[in-house]
This record gives structure tokens, sequence and C-alpha cells, in this order.
């Protein structure tokens, strides 16, 4: 039996505000119900001390089987600076939204299930070229470079990191786009047997999440194939996620199988679940609070004091022409 001693540094799940309070009760009692059977049959994570370093049912290193490991470390883009310091890497590839596998933030251990090999991606919808590749390939034909980026999640925490990756648009433009194509619609994996999370039935798999084109050909909207100059571990969305870090963090799809043009603005997962809660946009805006909870200040992971959020979160300047013409839209939510 291992004690879990909480470090000072160590949010407690409630002192960050939760996505999931709205669940009705009666949802509620099954995830409850679900939740003890995990319980008792030992499957939920979490009552020891890990490493970062996910190791496989045989003992290997998950990092170490990688196949595209050679990439590592990329050189830095220095164009993109911080004004903080980088978080703790062993807390940013700890504390965890990804759904799919549970909705606590200790997911990092029932996450290594996900098979990260063979992985294609497909590109469809309005395109001239429709296309699929696998990742290895997709590695292939891109410079990846490493980004630190602030991320700001609606929960009100937040991190700094350094990405590894290469613009969005560049795989975009792969498969040509036709000029009516307004939306990039990104879609998660669906894999209810492997991934926990996605047995429960009242959540809309798969993940969705779109970006307007222009937000797509923007210059920060980033696919990243790593962190911290190695392979992306899969609870941050191996092996190819979005970083929008203007954006609350719901936007930045991990482990995404498909990008499809449309002309019709995709709904995305946490606005199919609370439309009134999350919207489209998301932009980052402290001015604007959630509805139930302030965004004027957020906890960066791994430090006591909250920090004032900034409008975008820090990047009005390269993203604010964005939304021109919208501004009567739900903008910030
Ligand atoms: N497929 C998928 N993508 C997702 C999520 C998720 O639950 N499923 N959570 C989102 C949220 S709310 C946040 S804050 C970030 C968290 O990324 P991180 O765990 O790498 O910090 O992933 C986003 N992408
Ligand atoms: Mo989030």
């Amino acid at each position: 039996m291992f004690i879990k001693i909480r470090k000072r540094w160590e949010l407690k799940e409630h002192q960050a505000t939760s996505e999931t309070v709205y669940i009705n009760r009666r949802q509620f009692m099954q995830k409850a119900a679900l939740g003890s059977a995990l319980i008792s049959t030992g499957l939920i994570a979490g009552c020891e001390e890990q490493s970062a370093e996910a190791t496989t049912p045989s003992g290997e290193k998950t990092l170490s089987l990688d196949p595209s490991a050679q990439y590592y470390p990329a050189g830095r883009n220095e164009l993109y600076k911080l004004d903080r310091a980088l978080s703790d890497e062993r807390l940013a590839t700890t504390y965890n939204n990804f759904y799919e596998f549970g909705s606590s933030k200790n997911i990092y251990q029932k996450a290594q299930a996900l098979p990260i090999r063979p992985w294609d991606i497909v590109l469809d919808g309005m395109v001239e070229k429709p296309l699929t590749l696998g990742i290895d390939d997709l590695l292939s034909k891109v410079d990846l470079e490493e980004r630190l980026y602030r991320h700001r999640c609606v929960e009100a925490w937040s991190m700094a990191v350094p990405w590894t990756g290469f613009p969005l648009r560049k795989l975009l433009s792969l498969a040509q786009p036709l000029s009516s194509a307004r939306y990039v619609r990104m879609e998660t994996f669906n894999l209810p047997d492997i991934a926990v999370g996605q047995k429960a039935s009242w959540y809309p798999w798969p993940y969705i999440e779109g970006l307007t084109i222009e937000e797509a050909s923007n210059d920060l909207a980033f696919l990243a194939t790593g962190i911290y100059g190695k392979p992306m571990p899969k609870q941050n969305g191996a092996p190819l996620r979005l970083v929008t870090p203007w954006k609350y963090g719901f936007k930045s799809t991990k482990s995404i199988v498909r990008f499809t043009f449309t002309d019709e603005r995709p709904v995305s997962f946490w606005e199919e679940i609370q439309g009134s809660e999350y919207g489209f946009w998301a932009n980052v805006n402290p001015e604007v609070p959630h509805a139930r909870w302030s965004q004027a200040s957020e906890q960066p992971l791994g430090q006591s004091d909250r920090v004032p959020t900034l409008l975008f979160n820090g990047y009005a300047e390269e993203v604010a022409d964005l939304y021109k013409g919208v501004e009567n839209e739900r903008l910030y939510t």
C-alpha cells in the first residue's frame, strides 16, 4: 500500500474548477457507480508516486519505444517568448485533461494503453486532394521546431511548456482545401475498448473541435508531436495534438485522427455537452467569466500564487485581427 504525499505544488482537484460539474444527477449516479466499480477492481490509478516516463507492462520505457525519437530535440524557434518560467515537466505530464481516459487529472497511467503506431491521419471533406497519411510519413515531410507557449485551461489552471511540432497550415495545405471551405474540424480516436473514459456513453464521443480556416492558418496554430524535447507522451495527446495558445485548452484536440474541411461550423465536444458554457470561439479573456467561475486569474501548475490572466492569453498582437467583424459573437466562452 502506497500513501500518496501531496507536494506543495500539487493542485487539489477542488482548487481548480471542473468542466464536468454540469453532469446531471442521473449521469452522476451512473458515473459514481462506474467509479466505484473501477476502484473495487483496483483500476483507479494514482495511489503511488510514478515517474513521468511511462513503462509498459513488460517494463520497457515507452519513450524509448517511440519510432520518432530520432527527431528530438528539435531546434527552438526563438520568436515565441514566455513571460514566465516553464512548468515542471513532471507536472505537465502527470496533471492532464484527457476525458477519453477518465475525468480525473491523474489519467497518465491509463493513457499508456493507447496504441500510437500504426497511426493514420485522414484529411477529407472540401479538399482538392483527400489523403490519408501515417504519422511517420508526416513526420518525414515536415520540419519540427520547438516553441515555448503558455496554456490556459478553462478550469483556470495554466502552464508554460516547450512543444515540438510544426504549423497546422503545413499539414492542411497538403490536402489543398477548396476556397469554399470555411472551417476545419478535428477528431480524436474512438476506441472504447482501450480508452476507459469512452465507455461513458453520456459523452458525445469522439472528441471534436474546430477552427476557422483563418485561425488554422495563423502562425500560432501549431500541431505538436512532442514536448520537453521528446516525443509526445500519450497522456499529452500522442502522436499529434493541436495547440492554440490564445484559446482555452479544450480547443487543443489530442491524438487527432481526422481533419475535415467544411463550410459548416463544427459543434465541438464541450459545446454539444453544455453550449451555454463552452462555445466555438473560446478565446481567453479575463473579463468574461465562465458561467460558474471568474476567469480573471489562473493557477500556474507548481506555483502557490495565482497570476492575472491576459487577453487572448497574452497573444492579442498575433490574433486579435482574426476577430474583426464577428465582435457580436460569443468570442470568449
Ligand atoms: N481528445 C481530447 N483532447 C483534449 C481533452 C480531452 O479530454 N480529450 N482535454 C482538453 C483540455 S480541457 C485541456 S486543458 C488540454 C490539456 O492538455 P494537457 O493534458 O496536455 O495539459 O487538452 C485538451 N484536449
Ligand atoms: Mo481544459
